[in-house]
């Protein structure tokens, strides 16, 4: 199985993402983990996309695509992989398309994790307490919403017209969405 998780921050993505990657045995890519990894580590990569995280902006596709084409080439990631946060633009989908078919496979899903705008805020401000993550901050939370609202949102329709993306109910416990994504999953 081989799946995009997407939804705008706070809907869930991470959370749903790491258990659904041992229920279909695949690798949890998570590139908003791997930024975070080299932050951490204040890699050369880490350094570069910090800037751009603090701000709730996007990395640039570059780094980004270069970044995931290595971890999909892992053999950890060959027959099931469950790609989270990734793609978040047009380029990014068009240098994932190109990665998929080079490796002679294909996506057999979209899952969508649909949550209310207010919903979304109050998560992120309750992680906020905890994370210790600079962009959990109210105002850069807004921000990263109304960046997935112009660049990744528009990915859904791309998907949409592929008749790849699965909807699912995020609104409720992560047991309630967790069951919903297993019974909405592809056979
Ligand atoms: P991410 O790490 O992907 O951050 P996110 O969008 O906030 O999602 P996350 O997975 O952490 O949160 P979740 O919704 O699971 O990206 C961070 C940054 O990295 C981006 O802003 C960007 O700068 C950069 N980046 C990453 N990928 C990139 C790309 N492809 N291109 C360019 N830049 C990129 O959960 C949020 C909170 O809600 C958690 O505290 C969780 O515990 C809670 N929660 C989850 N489910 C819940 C539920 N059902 N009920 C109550 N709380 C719930």
């Amino acid at each position: 199985m081989r799946l995009v998780i997407m939804g705008p921050p706070g809907a869930g993505k991470g959370t749903q993402a790491v258990a659904l990657a041992k229920r279909v045995g695949g690798a949890h890519i998570s590139t908003g983990d791997i930024f975070r990894a080299n932050v951490g580590e204040q890699t050369d990569l880490g350094k570069v996309a910090q800037r751009f995280m603090d701000a709730g902006e996007y990395v640039p596709d570059e780094v980004t695509n270069a970044m995931v084409m290595d971890r999909l080439a892992q053999e950890d990631a060959r027959e099931a992989f469950i790609l989270d946060g990734y793609p978040r633009t047009v380029d990014q989908v068009d240098t994932l398309d190109r990665m998929l078919d080079s490796l002679g496979t294909k996506l057999d899903g979209v899952l969508e994790l649909v949550v209310d705008p207010e919903e979304l805020i109050q998560r992120l401000l309750k992680r906020a307490e905890t994370s210790g993550r600079a962009d959990d901050t109210e105002e850069v939370i807004r921000h990263r919403q109304d960046v997935y609202a112009a660049e990744t949102a528009p990915l859904l329709e791309v998907y949409g017209a592929r008749g790849l993306v699965i909807k699912v109910d995020g609104m409720g416990s992560v047991e309630d969405v967790s069951r919903r994504i297993v019974e909405a999953l592809p056979e």
